[in-house]
C-alpha cells in the first residue's frame, strides 16, 4: 500500500464514525511502496491540559508543501481511537475534514498553513501502553512506533521531522514534576492548585520520539561534561522510595556517555538528560529526545532486590537507549522498513559497550546465547523475516530477535571484515553524511562500503535474505597441504523459496596437536555455494577452529572427531571457540541420545567425552569464574530442538536433565569442593565474586540433579545465609524445581520479605512458571489466581507467563495444558494489551517443528485464536502467519 497516498473517499466531510469498522484482513504495507509525504510539518506546538482521567490536547501544526512529495492538496494526520474536537486551519474552524477510517484528512490549497486540532483523551483507560497512559497515578507517554496517534492527529510516520514546543499544565499535587523532550524554558503556578511548564526541544525529531512524563518523581541526579565543555545534568527520575536503587543506572548512563566519545566520537547534544522509569511498560525501555523512559526492570537495583544478570541488563539497556541518541534520533529511519539500520546498529553499540565494561568474551558469549535461543527459531519458524522487512501488517510484530540481534551480527560482520579502525572510518562517515536525516538502511550500507573501502555488493544478500545460513566445514589433509572445503546453503523462508549464496566471514585457525597452539589467526571469506580453501605447511593434520568469536551468524556443520572438541574445549585460546567446543560435544550427544542413529557404546563413548571436558573446566585453575559458570552451562531445549527438522521436546527435555545428573554424580566431588570454595567468596559487585556467585549456581543445579536431598540441603543453606539477590534467587530456583519440604518454606518467606516491590514479586512468579517441579502447570495455574496477578502489568504477565512458554516441561506437557494455558492468555490479553499478547503466538507457531501429536494441539490453540472475530491486528497477524 501506498503509504502516504489519499484513497479517494466519497463520503465528504463525514464526522466520526462510532461504529466499528467491518472485520477485513490488516492491510499489507509493503517496503517498495514508499513515497515521500506530501507534505510536512517543521515545527508543532503541544499543549496538554492534564488528568489521569481526560487530557484535552491542542496541537498547533506549522505546515509546508514538501517539494519532494506528489503534490497533492490532501494532508493525511494519522489516528487511532481519537476524534478530533475542532479543526482550524489558519485560525478558521473548518468543517469539510473528513475521516479516513481511523485518518484525519484536510485539504491544504497554499505553500504553508497553521492547523490546530483539538482532542480529548483517556489515559487512565489506555490499557494498551501506547499513547498517553496512566501508571500508579502518574502520566507518561510511549510513542513508538505508532502511539502518537492517539494523542493527536499527525502525520505520524518517521520521515516527517518536527521541532516540538511543549507546553502542560495540571495539578500540583498530583504531578508536581513536569518532563519533556528538551529543555525547560518556563514555568509557572496556575489557579486552583495547579502549575505549568514549557519545553522546547530544538532538534528536529519524528513523533515517536516524543515524550511527556507527569507525576510524583524524586531524581537522582549527577552533572557530566562533554567532552568539548558541555555541561550537561543527569537526572533518574523514580517514584519516591526508589532513589536509593538509581545509582547503578546513574552510573551506567555516565558510562555510556563517556564510551560513545571515546569509541564512536559521539558527543551528547542537550543540556539535560532525564531518564524516567515507570512499572507499566510494554517493552524495556525507549530512547525519546533527552527523555528517555524505561521499565523500571532496567533501572532499579541494589544488591539485596537484583541479581548480578539484572545489574548487566541495567547496564546493557542504559548504554542502547543512550546511544540511540545519535544511531536513532540524531539520524533517524525514513519508514519502518528501515528499523534495523537504528537497532541493529544500536545493538552492536551497546554489545561492544558491554564488553568493554566487563568481560568481553562472556559478553560475546551471552550474545550469542541470545541469537541462539531466540532468534535462530524465529528464523527458521513461520514468522521469519530479513532484517530489512519486505511487508509488514503490524510494525510492533517487528520489534524482533531478528531486527535487533541478527541486525547487529549483520554489522559486526562488517566491522570483523573491515577491522575495528576502518569501520570507524565508516560510521564516521555515516553521522557526518546523514546527521539530521531519515535514513535507509542502504545509506548505512554505502557509507560504510565508502569510508572502510569495503566492497558490500553481494554482502547486502543480508538485509533482503531471512533464514540463518548453514555452513558445511570439512577438511582434508594430504602431504602438508590442509584443504577445506566450505559449502553454504540458505534455507528456504515464508515468501523465499530460492536464495543466492552470501559472504560469509569465518574467523579460522588451525591448531597443533602436539604444542596446543596456532600459527596465527586467518579471515576466509566463503561467498560462493561451495569453495575450497587451501593451507600449505602442516606436516600433521591439525585440529580445526572455525567460527572463532562467532565470526558469521550462522548454523555449522564441521565433521570432526570427538577428541577434536575435547581438545578445542580443554585448549583453544579463542574464549568463544572453546566454549563452542563445549557445547557442539553436547550438542552432540543429546542429539545422539534423542535419536536410534547410534549404538549404546558410541552414545556412552561421546557422554564421557563431555564429562573430560567439563572435568577439565571444573579443574582448569587458570580459568576466571566468570568465563567457568559460562562453559558450565548445559544449551537450552529450544536450541538442541533447532538441530532436528522435527523434534520431541520433552524426550531432548530428559535426555538434557539425565545428563546434568549424570554429571552431577560423576563430578561430584569436584562440583561439591567448587560450591564450596565460591560459597566462601564475600558479596562484592567485582569480576571474582560475580564469577563465584556464577559458578555457585551452576555447581548447585548439577548438585541437586544427581542427589536433591544434597541439592536442597545446599541450596536451603545458601537461601537462607543470602546477602544478595543473586545466591538467594539461584538458591530459591533450585528449590522450586525439588519436591522437597524447604521450597514452600523458602517461597513463603521470599514472598514476604520483598511484598510490596513489585520486580522482586515478578521474580517470585517467574522461578515458580519457570521451575522442572513435576507439579509446575498446577503451580502456574494457581499462580494466575493469586491476588498479586494482574493481566494490566506487562512485566507481572512475562513474569508469569513467558516463564511458562519457555519452560519446556511447562509447556510441552503432553496433555497440551501448557498450549492451553497460553493459548486462553493471548485470548484474554489481546483486548487489554495486543502488543503484549501478540508477543507470545511464536511459542505455538512453532508447531510445524515439533512431534505430531503436540503438533496437532498447538495448531488447535492457534485455530481457536484465529476464531475470535475482533483480533487485534497484532495478534491477527503473527496468527494468520503461523497458521499460514
Ligand atoms: N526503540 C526502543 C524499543 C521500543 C519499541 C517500541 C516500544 O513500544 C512499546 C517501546 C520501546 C528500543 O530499541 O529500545
Ligand atoms: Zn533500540
Amino acid at each position: 500500500m501506498d503509504i502516504a497516498s489519499t484513497p479517494a473517499d466519497s463520503e465528504a466531510n463525514m464526522q466520526v464514525a462510532d461504529a466499528a469498522p467491518p472485520p477485513q484482513a490488516p492491510p499489507v504495507i509493503h517496503r517498495e511502496d514508499y513515497l515521500p509525504p506530501a507534505w510536512l510539518v517543521p515545527q508543532i506546538a503541544l499543549e496538554f491540559a492534564l488528568g489521569v482521567d481526560e487530557t484535552h490536547v491542542t496541537s498547533k501544526l506549522s505546515v509546508q508543501r514538501n517539494p519532494a512529495g506528489n503534490g497533492s492538496d490532501l494532508m493525511r494526520l494519522n489516528g487511532d481511537q481519537i476524534a478530533p474536537l475542532s479543526v482550524r486551519v489558519d485560525g478558521e474552524a473548518i468543517n469539510d475534514w473528513r475521516l479516513d477510517g481511523p485518518d484525519l484528512l484536510i485539504e491544504l490549497h497554499g505553500q504553508a498553513h497553521e492547523i490546530e486540532i483539538e482532542t480529548l483523551i483517556k489515559p487512565i483507560a489506555n490499557s494498551q501502553l501506547m499513547g498517553l497512559y496512566a501508571s500508579h497515578g502518574m502520566l507518561c507517554t510511549q510513542c513508538e512506533a505508532e502511539g502518537f496517534r492517539r494523542i493527536t492527529f499527525f502525520p505520524d510516520r518517521p520521515d516527517v521531522l518536527s521541532v516540538y514546543s511543549v507546553r502542560m499544565a495540571g495539578d500540583k499535587a498530583a504531578f508536581p514534576i513536569l518532563l519533556s523532550n528538551g529543555n525547560c524554558t518556563a514555568q509557572g503556578e496556575g489557579e486552583n492548585g495547579t502549575h505549568w511548564a514549557e519545553w522546547h526541544d530544538p532538534w528536529p525529531k519524528p513523533s515517536y520520539l516524543f515524550a511527556l512524563v507527569a507525576g510524583n518523581l524524586v531524581a537522582n541526579s549527577a552533572a557530566y561534561t562533554t567532552r568539548s565543555g558541555r555541561k550537561v545534568a543527569l537526572n533518574i527520575w523514580v517514584r519516591p522510595g526508589d532513589e536509593s536503587r538509581t545509582q547503578h543506572a546513574l552510573d551506567s548512563l555516565i558510562a555510556s556517555m563517556k564510551w560513545d566519545e571515546q569509541t564512536f566520537g559521539r558527543e551528547y547534544d542537550l543540556d539535560l538528560f532525564n531518564v524516567v522509569a515507570v512499572s507499566d511498560f510494554n517493552m524495556g525501555a525507549m530512547e525519546n529526545k533527552g527523555l528517555n523512559i524505561f521499565n523500571t526492570r532496567y533501572v532499579l537495583a541494589d544488591p539485596d532486590t537484583a541479581t548480578d544478570a539484572d545489574y548487566d541488563a541495567i547496564e546493557g539497556v542504559i548504554g542502547h537507549e543512550y546511544f540511540h541518541n545519535w544511531s536513532g534520533n540524531r539520524i533517524t529511519c525514513r519508514d519502518w522498513f528501515q528499523l534495523s539500520l537504528k537497532e541493529g546498529f544500536t545493538v552492536l553499540r551497546d554489545q561492544l559497550f558491554s564488553a568493554d565494561m566487563g568481560s568481553e568474551p562472556v559478553k560475546r558469549i551471552e550474545d550469542v546465547r541470545v541469537l541462539r535461543s531466540a532468534q535462530f527459531p524465529e528464523d527458521s519458524g513461520p514468522l521469519a523475516h530479513p532484517i530489512r522487512p519486505d511487508s509488514y501488517q503490524e510494525i510492533s510484530n517487528f520489534y524482533t530477535a531478528t531486527v535487533y540481534n541478527k541486525g547487529a551480527e549483520v554489522i559486526r560482520m562488517m566491522r570483523t571484515m573491515a577491522g575495528p579502525e576502518r569501520f570507524r572510518k565508516g560510521t564516521d562517515l555515516y553521522f557526518e553524511r546523514h546527521d539530521g536525516e531519515a535514513a535507509t538502511c542502504e545509506d548505512f550500507i554505502k557509507a560504510i562500503e565508502e569510508g572502510a573501502g569495503l566492497d558490500l555488493e553481494q554482502f547486502r544478500l543480508w538485509y533482503s535474505q531471512a533464514g540463518t545460513p548453514q555452513v558445511q566445514v570439512r577438511m582434508a589433509h594430504e602431504g602438508d597441504a590442509v584443504t577445506l572445503t566450505v559449502s553454504q546453503a540458505v534455507p528456504s523462508t515464508p515468501g523465499q523459496a530460492m536464495k543466492q549464496p552470501m559472504p560469509i566471514p569465518l574467523r579460522i585457525a588451525l591448531f597443533d596437536r602436539d604444542t596446543a597452539s596456532h600459527d596465527g589467526e586467518r579471515l576466509i571469506i566463503l561467498d560462493k555455494a561451495s569453495d575450497t580453501f587451501r593451507f600449505e605447511g602442516y606436516a600433521k593434520a591439525p585440529v580445526l577452529s572455525v567460527n572463532r568469536g562467532f565470526s558469521a551468524p550462522i548454523a555449522l556443520d564441521v565433521e570432526r572427531p570427538v577428541e577434536d572438541l575435547v581438545f578445542l574445549a580443554a585448549s583453544d585460546d579463542d574464549p568463544f571457540a572453546r566454549y563452542e567446543a563445549m557445547q557442539s560435544l553436547v550438542v552432540r550427544h543429546l542429539i545422539a541420545a534423542v535419536s536410534d542413529a547410534m549404538s549404546a557404546s558410541a552414545k556412552a563413548a561421546e557422554r564421557n567425552a563431555v564429562k573430560r571436558a567439563f572435568a577439565a573446566v571444573l579443574d582448569d585453575v587458570a580459568l576466571d569464574d566468570l568465563m567457568r559458570g559460562e562453559l558450565l552451562m548445559l544449551p537450552p531445549v529450544s536450541y538442541l530442538a533447532e538441530q532436528l527438522l522435527v523434534a520431541d521436546p520433552s524426550a531432548l527435555y530428559e535426555a538434557r536433565e539425565d545428563l546434568k545428573a549424570w554429571l552431577g554424580r560423576e563430578l561430584s566431588a569436584s562440583l561439591r569442593a567448587l560450591h564450596d570454595r565460591v560459597s566462601a567468596i564475600p558479596y562484592s559487585r567485582d569480576a571474582g565474586a560475580r564469577g563465584a556467585r556464577k559458578c555457585k549456581a551452576q555447581a548447585l543445579i548439577y548438585i541437586a540433579a544427581a542427589d536433591p536431598a544434597e541439592g536442597a540441603r545446599r541450596a536451603d543453606t545458601q537461601y537462607w545465609a543470602a546477602d544478595n539477590m543473586t545466591d538467594r534467587q539461584s538458591a530459591l530456583s533450585v528449590l522450586c524445581g525439588l519436591d522437597v519440604p524447604e521450597r514452600k518454606q523458602a517461597l513463603d518467606d521470599f514472598h514476604k520479605r520483598y511484598e510490596g516491590n513489585a520486580l522482586v514479586i515478578d521474580k517470585w512468579f517467574a522461578l515458580q512458571a519457570g521451575s522442572t517441579h513435576p507439579l509446575v502447570l498446577d503451580h502456574i495455574r494457581d499462580l494466575a489466581l493469586h491476588p498479586d496477578f494482574t493481566m494490566s502489568n506487562p512485566n507481572r504477565v512475562r513474569a508469569l507467563y513467558m516463564s511458562a512458554a519457555v519452560n519446556p516441561k511447562a509447556f510441552h506437557d503432553a496433555g497440551g495444558e501448557g498450549y492451553r494455558t497460553i493459548g486462553e492468555l493471548i485470548r484474554r490479553l489481546d483486548p487489554i494489551n495486543p502488543q503484549t499478547a501478540a508477543r507470545f503466538v511464536p511459542a505455538l507457531g512453532r508447531w510445524r517443528r515439533i512431534e505430531v501429536e503436540r503438533a496437532h494441539l498447538m495448531k488447535a490453540e492457534l485455530e481457536k485464536i484465529a476464531s475470535l472475530p475482533d483480533l487485534s491486528r497484532d495478534v491477527r497477524e503473527q496468527v494468520t502467519k503461523s497458521l499460514g
